[in-house]
């Protein structure tokens, strides 16, 4: 039988992200194995990314029956000129207008500055509470659509860590050690560990 101490889920439909997250633990916590769950949590609509984790996770108590799990939410945040649009609309607006459709909406404005952050909430077993763990990665919006890697506004996201280039155009590795997901699942990890 399989000792379920040893596994530990990952809730989310997102592949990239699973595969990002996937690549930290094969580095950095190699005796735990990292599974995807694809359960469809519960999305509210609310105003911070805290909220919608917290209720995210609360949503699969009575869905997961044994094992330790979390989830991530992520948002895409354009600081100036758009006062942190999309944010907690990140996946709506990514679906309807895409990242053309940023572009057009901040083209007749010379500056930006935006942010990627992320919140991971963790269910670890035989701890009964939620645990949080936060990220953000602060960068400008790219003046076109640049690059082929990553998923959603990595092609348009410019991190002031490597300022000539988009999230799309490094490797995985490289945006894992600078992103807002990349920094709140150190946390985890480090969590996990001292547990372990
Ligand atoms: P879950 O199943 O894990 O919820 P999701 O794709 O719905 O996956 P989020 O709600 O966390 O993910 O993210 C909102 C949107 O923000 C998502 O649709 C992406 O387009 C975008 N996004 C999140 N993280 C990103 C990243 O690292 N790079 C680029 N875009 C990202």
């Amino acid at each position: 039988m399989e000792d379920r101490k040893s596994s530990v889920y990952f809730v989310t439909g997102n592949s990239h992200k699973f595969e990002e997250v996937q690549q930290l633990f094969d580095k950095e916590l190699k005796m735990i194995t990292l599974k995807q769950l694809d359960l469809n949590p519960l999305e509210i609509q609310a105003d911070t990314l805290q909220e919608v984790a917290k209720y995210k996770l609360e949503s699969l108590k009575n869905r997961i029956s044994e094992g330790s799990y979390f989830i991530e939410d992520a948002g895409f945040f354009i600081d100036s000129p758009l006062n942190g649009f999309p944010g907690v609309y990140s996946s709506y607006i990514f679906k309807t207008i895409g990242n053309e459709g940023i572009l057009n909406l901040i083209k007749p404005f010379e500056e930006s500055k935006a942010h990627f952050a992320s919140v991971v909430a963790l269910f670890f077993e035989p701890l009964d509470k939620a645990y949080f763990f936060e990220g953000i990665v602060n960068g400008t919006v790219s003046s076109e659509i640049k690059g082929s890697q990553g998923f959603g506004f990595d092609p348009i996201f410019v991190p002031n860590e490597i300022p000539d280039k988009t999230f799309a155009q490094i490797t995985r590795d490289q945006k894992n050690k600078i992103s807002h997901r990349g920094k709140a699942l150190k946390q985890l990890i480090e969590f996990i560990k001292k547990r372990t």
